[in-house]
């Protein structure tokens, strides 16, 4: 038996010489040390030695096992570094290549504009409030003074869901549903997407952006109104922009006025821009009108208020000189890339 054990210990040390790579040690570990290996098959055959070579041949064993366990473990090391070693080389890298930019994003110029604009409004102490795009008509139209069949629902045609739910032709309905639900005073602004019925060319698109405004309380003028819409002027056109009212009509507002600011461009003396009349109109405006205040259970007789709304497209397209609003919607990356 004793030969038979050092035979094991001369076959294994050899053949873990030969060894190259870990899945060869484990078969290796397996074939020999394992349950079923060489070695265990030998010490099954102790019973037949005479007992006072047992401890002997028992000791003999031991020491060849823990001899052949210390060379797989030093042999395992080995190859596990020679593994490092070679993964480490292959995935040097030259830190001195230079690396690729990230493409950068970035905002959309009516994102930008509609950020500015809003960025005034809340100096001036308006919060943002905000609605559905789908929207009830007697919130778009009835409860803004304008009830079925009323001619300035021709010009704000849109487009229906169902006979009673429509896309929203303007903010308006937000500062409805704000006064359904709130007591004055009352002062916000309303950015947002809304729909028209239109054909689509270089200044219409059935899909533009808005910010409106409403302001309700006691003693609300048309004074008050100026000095807003005065002050939003110089600070979006520049501090030496002026502000003119033209008188005009609109249901929910009375009186009602458009809007006209000094052209940026030709500071007045007239251009191309403001088709040489030195004046560009920017937005619609007005003092809320009592029927609007009624049906928002505002009493008309104790408080007074003013609106406004502006086509945010239309300005971004004044700040960026851009002449056609299609442009705006082709997400063309190459015009987008200009801002
Ligand atoms: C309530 C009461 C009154 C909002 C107003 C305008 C005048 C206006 C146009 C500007 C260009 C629409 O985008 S546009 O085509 N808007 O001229 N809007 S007053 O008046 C309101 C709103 C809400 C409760």
């Amino acid at each position: 038996m004793k030969d038979k054990l050092e035979q094991i210990r001369k076959n294994a040390m050899e053949a873990l010489k030969e060894l190259d790579d870990l899945k060869q040690l484990e078969e290796f570990r397996v074939r020999t040390l394992g349950k079923k290996g060489e070695l265990t098959l030998v010490l099954r055959g102790m019973g037949s030695l005479p007992p006072e070579e047992r401890p002997v041949m028992g000791q003999l064993a031991n020491e060849i096992r823990s001899a052949i366990e210390k060379a797989l473990s030093e042999k395992t090391a080995e190859l596990k570094n020679a593994a490092l070693e070679k993964r480490l080389e292959a995935e040097t890298i030259d830190v001195t290549v230079p690396g690729k930019m990230p493409r950068l994003g970035k905002l959309h110029p009516l994102t930008t504009v509609m950020n500015e604009l809003k960025a005034v409004f809340l100096g001036m102490g308006f919060d943002v409030a905000e609605g559905p795009e789908v929207e009830w008509d007697s919130y778009n139209f009835d409860a803004l003074n304008t009830p079925k069949n009323h001619p300035a629902r021709d010009t704000q045609d849109t487009f229906y869901i169902n006979e009673d739910i429509l896309l929203r032709t303007h903010t308006s309905p937000v500062q409805i549903r704000t006064m359904l639900k709130q007591k004055p005073p009352i002062k916000i602004i309303c950015p947002g997407r809304v729909y028209r019925s239109d054909a689509v060319d270089a200044t219409h698109s059935p899909i533009f952006h808005q910010i409106e405004g409403l302001v309700v309380d006691k003693n609300i003028t048309m004074g008050d109104l100026k000095g807003v819409l005065d002050v939003f002027a110089k600070r979006v056109f520049g501090p030496k922009t002026q502000t003119k009212f033209r008188p005009h009509h609109f249901p929910f507002t009375e009186p009602s006025a458009e809007v006209d600011v000094t052209c940026a461009i030709c500071h007045g003396e007239g251009c191309r821009v403001c088709s040489y009349t030195g004046w560009i109109e920017i937005l619609g405006a007005g003092m809320v009108h009592p029927n609007v205040l009624s049906y928002c259970n505002i009493d008309p007789e104790e408080y007074s208020g003013f609106a406004f709304g502006m086509g945010l497209d239309r300005i971004t397209n004044l700040i960026y000189g851009i002449d056609d609003i299609r442009l705006l919607f082709e997400n063309d990356i190459r015009f987008l890339k200009q801002f």
